[in-house]
C-alpha cells in the first residue's frame, strides 16, 4: 500500500484498467442493424478517456469478496454504459448544455442532438443486454435489478430531475430553500451515489458475497459516492480545465447549490476526507483483499481530473 493518498491510480491498477478498456471496445463493436453513425457516436463517448471509476469498483468489490474479478467484467462494462449514457444526456442543450466532456467535444456537438439522444438510449439497453447475456443466469436477475433500480426514476433520473428543479427548471418548486444541505445530499445520493453504490453491489453479487458483505460494500459505496461528489464540486472551483477535460466554474456561474458554496472549500475537503475514512472502515472486514478499494477511495478525493 502506498504511504500517502494517490492523486493518480497506482500501477497495480493497470491490469484492471486494460481489461476494462478491451471489454468496452469489444462490447461496442458494430452489430447488424446499428447504423454506422450510431456505432461511431457510441464508441466516441464510451472509448473517450474516462477514469473508469465505476467499472473499477465493480471489479474490486468482486475481488474483495474472493470472487474472480475477470468474471465481473460484463457488469463493469454495463455500469460504465449507464454512466456514459447519463453523461451524454446530461450534456444535451435541454439539460446542462455543455460542449466539452472527457477532453473532447460533447456527443451532440460532435454529431448532432438526435444522434446523441439515440446513443444514450442505445447504451441503456446495451447495459441490460450485457448483464442478461454474459452474467451467469443465477446472478443476472439480481444484477439487472440492482442496475436498473439505481439508474431509474427513484435514483439517477429522479436525482437529475431534482437537480434541474433546484435551478428553477423542470417546473421546480425551490425545495432547496428549506434545508439546503439535506436537499443537496438527497440529490447527490441519487444522481451520483446510486450508480457508485450499485457498482459495489454488482461486484459483490458476481463474486458471491454474503448479505453481510454486500452491506459493507454498500456502506463503502455510499461514503465514497458522497466524497466523490464533494471532490467534484471542489474541482469545479479550484480545478484545471486541461486536467479535467471539461469546463470549470460552471456551478458558481449558474448559482448552483454545491458543497463549497455551503461549507467552503476547506470544510468540503474535510468532510470528503472523513467520508473516505468511513469508507475504508466499512471494508476493513475484507482485510488484505480490501487493499485496492482503500487505494481507490483515496484517489476519489485526491484526484485532479
Ligand atoms: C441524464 C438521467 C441523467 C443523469 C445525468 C451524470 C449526471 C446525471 C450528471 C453529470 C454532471 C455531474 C457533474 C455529475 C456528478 C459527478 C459525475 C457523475 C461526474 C462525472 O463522472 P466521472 O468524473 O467522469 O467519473 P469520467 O468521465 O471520468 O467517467
Amino acid at each position: 500500500m502506498s504511504s500517502g493518498p494517490p492523486s493518480q491510480l497506482p500501477a497495480d491498477f493497470q491490469p484492471f484498467r486494460e481489461a476494462i478498456e478491451q471489454s468496452l471496445d469489444r462490447y461496442t463493436s458494430p452489430v447488424e442493424g446499428c447504423p454506422e453513425r450510431l456505432t461511431a457516436s457510441i464508441r466516441y463517448s464510451v472509448l473517450a478517456p474516462g477514469k473508469r471509476l465505476r467499472p473499477l469498483l465493480v471489479l474490486l468489490a468482486c475481488e474483495a469478496v474472493c470472487g474472480q474479478w475477470e468474471q465481473a467484467l460484463p457488469a463493469a462494462c454495463a455500469v460504465e454504459f449507464i454512466h456514459v449514457y447519463s453523461l451524454i444526456h446530461d450534456d444535451l442543450p435541454a439539460m446542462d448544455n455543455d460542449d466539452m466532456r472527457r477532453g473532447r467535444a460533447t456527443s451532440h456537438r460532435q454529431f448532432d442532438e438526435a444522434t446523441a439522444i439515440l446513443a444514450g438510449d442505445g447504451l441503456q439497453m446495451l447495459a441490460i443486454e450485457t448483464l442478461c447475456r454474459d452474467i451467469p443466469a443465477s446472478k443476472a436477475l439480481d444484477c439487472c435489478h440492482i442496475l436498473s433500480k439505481a439508474a431509474g426514476r427513484g435514483r439517477l433520473v429522479g436525482g437529475q430531475a431534482d437537480d434541474l428543479a433546484a435551478e428553477g427548471r423542470f417546473g421546480g418548486v425551490r425545495e432547496r430553500e428549506k434545508n439546503p444541505l439535506e436537499f443537496l445530499k438527497s440529490i447527490h445520493k441519487r444522481k451520483t451515489g446510486a450508480i457508485i453504490e450499485a457498482s459495489l453491489q454488482l461486484g459483490g453479487v458476481v463474486g458471491g458475497a454474503s448479505l453481510d458483505h454486500l452491506r459493507y460494500l454498500a456502506q463503502y459505496g455510499q461514503a465514497i459516492g458522497l466524497a466523490f461528489q464533494i471532490a467534484d464540486d471542489c474541482l469545479d472551483v479550484d480545478g484545471n480545465i486541461d486536467q479535467l477535460g471539461k469546463n470549470t466554474r460552471k456551478d458558481s456561474t449558474l448559482g448552483k447549490l454545491t458543497y463549497p458554496s455551503l461549507l467552503g472549500l476547506d470544510g468540503s475537503r474535510r468532510l470528503a476526507g472523513q467520508l473516505v475514512r468511513d469508507a475504508c472502515d466499512a471494508v476493513a472486514v475484507f482485510k488484505e483483499r480490501s487493499h485496492h478499494l482503500v487505494e481507490l477511495a483515496k484517489f476519489v478525493v485526491e484526484r485532479r481530473s
